[in-house]
């Protein structure tokens, strides 16, 4: 699946430009109390759909989740296993590197908390990286990961995610850009070293704290 990513793609190539140019920086860091919009963004109201470019067609029916690494209880789970874990819903705001931001996106799924539980990183895991089945990966800190409202979504405003935005499966991580969000969500691997994803190795930012506009790498 590696291979068929498009990683000198027209769209890859402009943003591995704007990393390189610092291009959306507007220098400001902190978080007013009364401020909802992270620095640099702009409210949309529709859902733009960003990847790189190949929509994995793959159905409830196919699809699987495999959590492996450093976990004592590694799961390899149908999508009918997955939905019988607790679910939660979440309500929370998108936030893209390219400069969108979508409010009050209503997240059904299971909390990547419950996840923890279930499959038990070990002492010395420090990281996530996911992947995806269209050959997409990101790396995550565990403590993002295992961020209160972040969770592994199967539905969006009550319907089933559909497939431009990531269905059957995607990660849902508010709190940072959106690219750390996975679509189509194939596997979940515990680190004990940091490995860095898709746009991490491509100028893009580690971690991706909007409010301290964490876009780039260096920033
Ligand atoms: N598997 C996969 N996940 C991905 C991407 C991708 O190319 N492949 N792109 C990321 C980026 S850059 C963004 S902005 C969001 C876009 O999600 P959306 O299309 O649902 O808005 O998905 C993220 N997750
Ligand atoms: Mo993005």
């Amino acid at each position: 699946m590696t291979d068929e990513t498009p990683s000198d793609s027209k769209l890859t190539r402009t943003k591995e430009k704007w990393a390189r140019e610092g291009r959306f920086l507007t220098g400001k860091m902190t978080r007013p109390e009364d401020q909802r919009l992270p620095p640099g963004q702009h409210l949309t109201k529709d859902w733009p759909v960003l990847d790189l470019g190949v929509t994995p067609p793959v159905s409830r029916e196919r699809w699987r989740l495999d959590v492996y690494g450093a976990v004592e209880t590694p799961a390899f789970w149908t999508f009918a296993e997955f939905a019988a874990q607790k679910q939660s819903r979440f309500t929370s705001d998108i936030h893209c590197v390219t400069t969108w931001s979508r409010y009050d996106n209503e997240w059904e799924g299971l909390a990547t908390r419950e996840l923890l539980v279930a499959c038990q990183p070990r002492e010395d895991a420090r990281f996530v990286v996911l992947h995806s089945y269209d050959g997409y990966t990101t790396n995550l800190a565990l403590e993002d990961f295992a961020a209160e409202d972040a969770l592994l979504a199967h539905s969006w405003s009550g319907q089933p995610l559909t497939e431009e935005h990531g269905g059957p499966v995607r990660l849902v991580v508010p709190h940072l850009y959106f690219w750390k969000s996975a679509k189509w969500l194939q596997a979940i691997e515990f680190l004990t070293e940091d490995a860095p994803g898709f746009w991490e190795v491509r100028g893009y930012h580690n971690r991706g704290d909007p409010w301290a506009e964490q876009r780039y790498s260096g920033d």
